[in-house]
């Protein structure tokens, strides 16, 4: 999640003094209330769809699941660390988890304290980016990618009895793992399969000739005319701590069952895969990197192909757009970030909205911004 091609770099707001707390103990805070008219604005003049869900840390990439009847939200922590911004993506430079959760949407929500640090994952170094969590058995599972100590992307587990930890780490990363943003979805019979991958920052076109090259740099940019670069997916092993298979290419398609190209920057896979069920169909969504759009495509089993079906929403303020999408109460809902409190790129707000669905099961697109 570099910053190659910035098109929307917006001026430096203050930061909020509290962000910089860290809290040893949860903190509920009231729900979102309707910001003052000049801070509902963006920097372009336009109106927020939605308030950040807190405003006393940063926290962005929400990763929401439904757990004992609560919306527990596994955002990552951002942080201000003073690195520029770079294409490699080191302004990035998270180190802790801090969980949210909520009794309904638009409620108070709860930021709990540290779920997990970098210091305690053995075999991580710096840059604890997208997180994912599942639960299986009286066991939650918090996935979280990260750099290892040779500066290589790894995705890594911790198990809690809590959905709110704190986590304890497994020593080693998943056998097998590379790249960023884990995204586990657990179907009707109980497996349970791990989507990942993002290019550029997220090294995942070092990948492409199946072993790490670090200067595959711009592998992606080469395949103008070829099947964009893909996203992955593995099985879960029985005890959800690693892959019970080689992770496989997750194919995105177009109406005629072909390829997206890596030149079709519109549709083409970047980062962020998330992927839920909905009336039988498997949905992989995930977000376009450069062109800013979270988009979709529609699929018959968790394997894919998945066909190309359209847009989920259209660019928020700020280079990164990541998301979640989650049933509650008969109800469907995004979880999304924006830069709203900050504008800057690496400190973002997680934010909710309602979702909706056509009679054929297309996602009506969303604005993040009102008209
Ligand atoms: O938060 C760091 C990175 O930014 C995530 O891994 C990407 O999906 C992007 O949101």
């Amino acid at each position: 999640m570099p910053v190659k091609r910035v098109s929307r770099r917006v001026a430096i707001a203050a930061l909020p003094v509290a962000l910089a707390a860290g809290y040893a103990t949860a903190q509920t805070v009231a729900a979102p209330k309707p910001a003052a008219k000049a801070e509902q604005l963006s920097p372009d003049g336009k109106r927020y769809l939605a308030q950040p869900l807190v405003t006393e840390i940063y926290a962005a990439d929400p990763s929401a699941h439904v757990f004992n009847g609560k919306i527990y939200v596994y955002p990552s922590h951002d942080v201000d660390a003073g690195i520029p911004d770079d294409d490699l993506g080191n302004q990035y430079a998270m180190h802790d988890y801090r969980i949210l959760s909520m009794d309904r949407v638009g409620g108070p929500v709860t930021i709990h304290p540290v779920a997990i640090d970098v210091k305690d994952i053995p075999w991580a170094s710096k840059q604890t980016w997208a997180p994912d969590a599942a639960y299986k058995n009286g066991t939650y599972y918090l996935y979280m990618p990260a750099r290892d100590k040779q500066g290589v992307f790894r995705v890594g587990v911790a198990t809690s009895k809590s959905p709110t930890g704190p986590f304890k780490a497994e020593p080693e990363a998943i056998r097998g793992s590379y790249s960023i943003d884990p995204a586990v979805f657990t179907d009707a019979d109980g497996s349970s399969y791990m989507y990942f991958g993002g290019i550029w920052g997220g090294q995942l076109q070092r990948w492409a000739t199946g072993t790490y090259d670090p200067n595959g740099g711009d592998t992606d940019l080469k395949q103008d005319d070829k099947p964009a670069l893909s996203p992955k997916v593995a099985k879960l092993t029985a005890d959800m701590k690693q892959f019970a298979e080689a992770p496989r290419d997750v194919q995105i398609v177009d109406a005629a069952g072909k390829p997206i190209l890596g030149g079709d920057h519109d549709r083409r896979f970047f980062e962020a895969s998330w992927l839920f069920k909905r009336g039988g169909k498997y949905y992989f969504t995930y977000s376009t990197g450069d062109t800013h759009f979270l988009a979709y495509g529609i699929g018959d089993t968790p394997y894919g192909p998945f066909r190309y079906t359209g847009r989920i929403m259209s660019p928020v303020q700020g280079w990164t757009t990541h998301h979640s999408i989650v049933a509650f109460k008969n109800r469907w809902y995004l979880f999304y970030h924006d830069t709203q409190l900050t504008n800057k790129n690496h400190l973002r707000s997680a934010k909710v909205t309602e979702l909706f669905f056509n009679p054929d099961g297309t996602i009506r697109p969303i604005d993040p911004f009102v008209k």
